[in-house]
């Protein structure tokens, strides 16, 4: 029975150890005026009901004071629901505000109309907030445009996100699965749009999640793919086979035997072509002038390994 009036009252699940906690304290408040609403509406009906008019009835309505003890006690009565109310609404506020030591940080930018977290390692999502179970993490949030507000109902947590400072909210999620996240500050056009998740994970998941690569970031294949093209190597290099005069293409060359100008033989390796792209004049390879453009200082290692990588895939 209990059970079934909590489902009824927060049909919600309770995702967060702050969860219980605010539950509990509405349940209170909840019950506590239940308990004071009852009493006051059955007297007032049953008195209105005893001392209503009846027909032929002449009699004077006398002149009461009131009954000052009653009306102390029920003054004290409510006044002390009041302050327990108080006091213990305070407590969860300072909880609430004051992270424990070791939190979990995680940058939150809330902007029209999007939320964008970001994680310590660099990492970057969008609309999706992943989290460790069980771990408290604090959020440090802020806003570009205009005011937006941070609300995990299953958490029971909200903060505003404020332009020009930052905001803090800390919990510790304990429930794996997904959260909604909602933008609780009217906040333009799309505001109603401005949702993402809350995606909890075990902890060595998510550390995994953390270190492995971003579902919306490129690969290795795929950045050095998008610096073949962007830096123009295709203007000279076919990745299909199709040789020019430009130079040779680059379809089949990872370990291929490659005769150089000098008369030398030498194997296509990760050295190879490394040397090639940063200092193309070091070995020029037969029938081409040496006109490639050296990129050294121009490709970042990352660039050239995944430019490397590229390469490798473009088998014969
Ligand atoms: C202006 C034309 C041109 C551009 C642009 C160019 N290359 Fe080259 N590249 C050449 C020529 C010509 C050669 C052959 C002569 C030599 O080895 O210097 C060559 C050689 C190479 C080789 C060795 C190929 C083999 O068959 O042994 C690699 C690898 C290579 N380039 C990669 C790149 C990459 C990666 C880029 C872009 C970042 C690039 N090149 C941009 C003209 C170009
Ligand atoms: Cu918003």
């Amino acid at each position: 029975m209990l059970e079934f009036l909590q489902r009824l009252k927060f049909p919600l699940p309770q995702a967060s150890t702050f969860a219980p906690k605010v539950d509990l304290l509405y349940d209170f408040i909840f019950y506590s005026s239940v308990f004071l609403f009852i009493p006051t509406i059955v007297a007032m009906i049953y008195f209105g009901w005893k001392y209503r008019t009846k027909p032929n009835d002449n009699r004077e309505v006398p002149y009461i004071d009131g009954h000052h003890t009653f009306e102390w006690f029920i003054s004290a009565f409510v006044g002390v629901i009041f302050f327990i109310i108080f006091v213990w609404g305070l407590i969860g506020f300072n909880e609430l505000h004051n992270p424990p030591a070791g939190t979990y940080e995680i940058g939150v930018v809330g902007k029209q109309w999007m939320w964008e977290f970001n994680y310590s390692n660099g990492k970057t999502t969008r609309n999706e907030l992943y989290l460790p179970k069980g771990i408290p993490v604090k959020l440090v949030m802020s806003s570009p445009d205009v005011l937006h507000s941070f609300y995990v109902v299953n958490f029971r947590v909200k903060q505003d996100v404020v332009p020009g400072m930052y905001t803090t909210l800390w919990f510790q999620a304990d429930q794996l699965g997904e959260h909604d996240i909602f933008c609780a500050e009217y906040c333009g056009t799309a505001h109603s749009n401005m949702l993402a998740k809350a995606i909890v994970l075990e902890p060595e998941q998510f550390k995994a999640w953390l270190q492995g690569s971003d579902p919306n970031q490129l690969t290795q294949l795929e950045i050095g793919k998008k610096i073949f093209n962007t830096r123009n190597c295709v203007a000279c290099h076919s990745v299909t086979g199709v040789q020019t005069q430009a130079g040779p293409t680059v379809k089949g060359l990872f370990n291929r035997k490659v005769n150089l100008s000098d008369g030398t033989q030498v194997v296509a390796n990760e050295d190879y072509i490394r040397t090639s792209i940063i200092n193309p004049a070091t070995h020029v390879v037969k029938g081409f002038r040496p006109i490639m453009p050296a990129f050294q200082g121009l490709l970042s290692e990352n660039d050239i390994s995944a430019v490397i990588a590229y390469i490798k895939s473009l088998k014969e």
